[in-house]
């Protein structure tokens, strides 16, 4: 089958234009990578080129020896992925140690996997571990309102994960094991990509201070979703301090263990504190 004919590729090229349709990616911010399936790869296999050379990760990601990823290219504009899929994307092969990787399809004009390549392996190990395999989907963007609230808000998980559950009542059924915050860093390098790693262990959001979010997921749907949940939660937070400083009512404590019991999900109690 042709690459571009196959559902997870076209699942791919419809969550990185729906995220460009929501303003998180201007010029060539954000980046997407999906761990492909092995039915997958087999039923695109004619497509894909062997003959690559070999390139350094940057960092060791043994547990996905031999594993296949969708990534999109560094210094390619999501705007661009639904009309030039074939330029800005790529399918990446990695070796039988998880430290190296080769092309074997896309980036027909030139290029490298993303910037953020060692952030995005080093989470899908952690999240393919803890999820026992299911999560597939790792997901940065550029979200405006939760990059605002990083100027405001104390940098601190049980900060962010309580102001934001409290703006709308999915939110603590969406992502019930609350958020992780990484303080600014230097984009890019492997520093960032342990420290958001070390928070992916316990979460399925991280927030980079002044600079975006990361998001974890089974699938294309799940993953978008987590990440628009958590950015229109911030943009309540930020239309309600607009209007005045203080809430007049809100979710209380109690409502969440209520809502916990009712929706079958476990709220940790470190975010149920009283404020
Ligand atoms: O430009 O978003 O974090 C790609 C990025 C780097
Ligand atoms: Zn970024």
């Amino acid at each position: 089958m042709r690459v571009l004919d196959s559902e997870f590729v076209q699942g791919f090229i419809r969550m990185a234009n729906d995220g460009w349709e929501q303003g998180w990616h201007e010029r060539n911010g954000g980046n997407l990578t999906y761990r492909i399936k092995k039915e997958e790869v087999e039923s695109v296999a004619e497509a894909l080129n062997k003959e690559g050379e070999w390139e350094a990760i940057g960092t060791s990601v043994p547990k996905l020896e031999g594993e296949y990823f969708l990534v999109t290219g560094s210094g390619k504009f999501f705007r661009n992925i639904i009309i030039k899929p074939e330029d800005s994307m790529a399918i990446i092969e990695l070796d039988d140690k998880g430290e190296n990787y080769r092309i074997c399809w896309g980036l027909v004009n030139g290029g490298r996997p993303t910037s953020e390549l060692t952030s995005h392996l080093m989470n899908h190990e952690v999240k393919m571990i803890s999820s026992g395999g299911k999560h597939r989907v790792i997901y940065h963007a550029h979200t405006t309102n939760v990059i605002a609230l990083t100027f405001i808000l104390p940098l601190e998980d049980k900060v962010f994960t309580r102001e934001l559950w409290e703006m709308a009542t999915e939110c603590p059924v969406v992502f019930p094991d609350g958020i992780g915050i990484v303080p600014w860093m230097v984009p890019g390098g492997r520093d960032i990509a342990v420290a958001t790693s070390e928070l992916m262990k316990e979460y399925d959001v991280a927030v980079w201070a002044h600079h975006g979010m990361f998001c974890s997921g089974e699938d294309f749907d799940f993953t978008f979703g987590l990440m628009h949940t958590v950015e229109k939660s911030a943009e309540i937070i930020i239309k309600m301090l607009s209007m005045r400083p203080d809430k007049l009512q809100t979710i209380t404590p109690q409502n969440f263990r209520d809502l916990g019991r009712d929706f079958k999900v476990t709220l940790p109690e470190k975010f149920l504190y009283e404020k």
